[in-house]
C-alpha cells in the first residue's frame, strides 16, 4: 500500500428515502472512485433528527454511519466528491439541518486542522455528535479527532441533556445497534 495516501473520514447521514439502500450505494461509489480506498464501512446506527432547536422525534429518523478511507486526493478534491454524490443521490438544499436523502460531511482529513468555511477540518460539530462519535468507535476504537482529542472520551463527555447531541441521540443510537 503506498504511503503518499492519506487516512479520513466520512460521515452519512440519510433520513428520506431508502436510507440504507442511500448509503450503501453512494459508499459503493466513494470506493470506486479513482484515488479512494475503502477501508471500512461500519454498520449504520437509526438516530432522532437533530434539527437547530433540538431532537425532533416527528421528524423521519436518520440512518448515520461513517467509512474510514484512505486517498490520494486533496481534501478540496475530496469534498468534491462528496458533494457531487451528494447530488447524485438526489440531495437538495432547503433549510439548515433539514431532511436529506444524502449528507456527506468529510470529518477528518489526516492531521489536517483549518478554518475555511467551505471545508472546515475536523468537522466542526462532529466531536459533539453521538450520531458521528459512536458508528466511528465502532470502525476504529482508536478514533481521534485532531485538537479535541479521544473519539471515545468525547463520546462519555455527551452524557448530560444539556448537550444538543447527548443522551438522546446516544439512547437512539444505542437501541440501535
Ligand atoms: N462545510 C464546512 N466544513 C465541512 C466539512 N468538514 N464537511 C460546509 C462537509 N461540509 C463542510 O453543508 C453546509 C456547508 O458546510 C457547505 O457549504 C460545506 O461547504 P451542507 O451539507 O450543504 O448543509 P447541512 O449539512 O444542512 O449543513 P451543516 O450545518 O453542515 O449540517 P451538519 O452539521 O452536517 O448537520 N440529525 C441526525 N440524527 N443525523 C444527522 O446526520 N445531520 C444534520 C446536518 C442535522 N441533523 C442530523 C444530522
Ligand atoms: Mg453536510
Amino acid at each position: 500500500m503506498s504511503s503518499d495516501l492519506t487516512p479520513a473520514v466520512v460521515a452519512f447521514g440519510a433520513n428520506l428515502g431508502d436510507r440504507a439502500a442511500t448509503i450503501q450505494a453512494a459508499a459503493d461509489k466513494l470506493a470506486a472512485t479513482e484515488g479512494v480506498e475503502l477501508v471500512k464501512l461500519a454498520p449504520p446506527i437509526e438516530t432522532p433528527a437533530l434539527r437547530p432547536s433540538g431532537v425532533d422525534r416527528e421528524a423521519p429518523a436518520y440512518l448515520n454511519t461513517v467509512a474510514l478511507i484512505r486517498t490520494s486526493l486533496g481534501p478540496s478534491e475530496l469534498h468534491a466528491v462528496l458533494r457531487a454524490l451528494e447530488d447524485a443521490h438526489g440531495r437538495v438544499r432547503t433549510r439548515r439541518w433539514g431532511d436529506r436523502t444524502l449528507d456527506l460531511d468529510l470529518i477528518v482529513y489526516g492531521d489536517l486542522v483549518q478554518d475555511d468555511p467551505e471545508l472546515t477540518l475536523p468537522h466542526p460539530r462532529a466531536h459533539e455528535r453521538a450520531f458521528v462519535l459512536r458508528p466511528w468507535l465502532t470502525a476504529d476504537p482508536h478514533a481521534e479527532i485532531p485538537g479535541r482529542g479521544r473519539a471515545d472520551a468525547l463520546l462519555a463527555e455527551l452524557g448530560t441533556p444539556s448537550s444538543v447531541a447527548g443522551s438522546d441521540e446516544g439512547g437512539a443510537g444505542g437501541d440501535a445497534t
